[in-house]
Parts: structure tokens; sequence; C-alpha cells
């Protein structure tokens, strides 16, 4: 395994600790996840079930043979675990180069704690190296893309990809995002943007780093 895959799982193991018991779980969606929902499998008979924040995760949930259900029939998820494209320390996120933003973020608002877990090369000084997702009404893509152009991004449509919702994705490149409260709040208002992939207003509340020395970085 390599030191990214043993990163990932190390955080996805230590995560488990942030899970009470009895509770439904917010669960995210990616390769690092995917590990967390391997651990989730070994203590199911603790937890009630779990939401879900891709049809993948809910697949591979069910797999398993933990029950998923639906965000409208739940009033408390005490904890989320997801993963992010890219993390500062502030906790401010990247996340959407799965595609699957918008209900990441609607699950990330409604959990009472948002644990990101990741490898530790996902930790960067300032965010926007990897390319922001933004969720588009496909309508509203070109009006989007030359918005984005006006603050020095360059979005690169994500050509034949349809997100769950039926939507468009944007990868905005050469991003340096200084202010990501701010960039998130002004692109949300821009007409037709669904989500954006800034996770600032409601960031994390505890990173987990998986390292690569076999070890664990909270913070
Ligand atoms: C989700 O999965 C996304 O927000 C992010 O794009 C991705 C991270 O994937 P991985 O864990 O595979 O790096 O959390």
């Amino acid at each position: 395994m390599s030191n990214t895959e043993q990163g990932k799982k190390l955080a996805a193991q230590a995560a488990i600790e942030y899970v009470p018991a009895g509770s439904i779980v917010g669960v995210g969606t990616g390769s690092t996840v995917n590990y967390f929902i391997d651990e989730l499998a070994k203590i199911k008979n603790r937890i009630e079930g779990a939401v879900s924040s891709s049809e993948a995760s809910t697949q591979r949930l069910k797999d398993h043979g933990i029950e998923v259900f639906d965000l409208n029939s739940v009033n408390d998820v005490p904890v989320y675990i997801d993963g992010a494209d890219e993390s500062n320390e502030n906790l401010q996120l990247i996340k959407g180069g799965g595609g699957a933003l918008t209900r990441e973020k609607i699950i990330a608002q409604l959990a009472k704690k948002f644990v990101c877990i990741a490898d530790e090369t996902k930790l960067v000084d300032v965010l926007g190296d990897f390319p922001l997702p933004v969720e588009v009404i496909p309508m509203a893509r070109s009006m989007i893309a030359r918005e984005l152009v006006k603050r020095g991004g360059q979005p690169v449509y994500r050509d034949g990809f349809v997100t769950d919702n039926g939507n468009q994705i944007l990868d905005v490149h050469n991003l340096r995002i200084m202010e990501p409260a701010k960039l998130e709040a002004e692109l949300n208002d821009l007409p037709g943007v669904v989500t954006v992939g800034i996770f600032a207003l409601r960031p994390a509340d505890v990173l987990i780093l998986g390292t690569a020395d076999g070890d664990i970085r909270k913070i």
C-alpha cells in the first residue's frame, strides 16, 4: 500500500472514535471515506444507521448491511465524516473533486460536528492548487464561466459529467484563494450556481491527517 493510501486508511480508522453509540452517522464520499465505511461496518451493531452524500457511498454502506436513511427523515446528525481535496490550517476546504459537493455541503450544514479525514498531502497553505469545483445549472454554465474568468480563474467544463442532481461542474484552475469565506459567499450569490466547492462558511471542526510515517495528526 502506498504512503498516501496508508495515510487515508489511518485517518479513516481514527475517525471511528467520533461516532457516538446509537447515532445516525453522516457519511461522505471518496476513497478515504471508503476506508471509513469499511471501519464503520465493524461497529455497525452500535449505530442506528447512516445518511450518505452520494449514490456510491450509499451502495457501499448497504453492501455492508448498514441502513441508509433519507435525510428528510432525520433531525439529528451528531457527526459527519468526509474527505477533502485540500484543507488549510483553518480547516477551510476545497471539496467536490468527486462531484458530490452539493449533498456533502447539505449534510455538513446539518451535522453538529464535521470531521474531515485525509492523508497529509491534502494540507496546504493557500487553497486553490486543486481546481475549485462549482456545480451549476446547465443553462447558466457559460455565464458563470465568464464571471469566474473576471475573478482570475480558468474554468474548465467537466465534460460528460452529470452530478447526482442532474447538473454540470466547472473546475476552476489558477485560483489562489486568500479569503475563502468571502469568495464562497460571492460565488454563492451568482444565479445558476448550485454549490461552490469551498467549505469555509461551514468549515470542518476537526481535521485528521494520516502521515507517511504511520502517524495521525489532528488539527
Ligand atoms: C469527497 O471525496 C470530495 O469532496 C473530495 O472531492 C473527495 C476526496 O476524495 P479522496 O478521499 O478519494 O481523495 O470527500
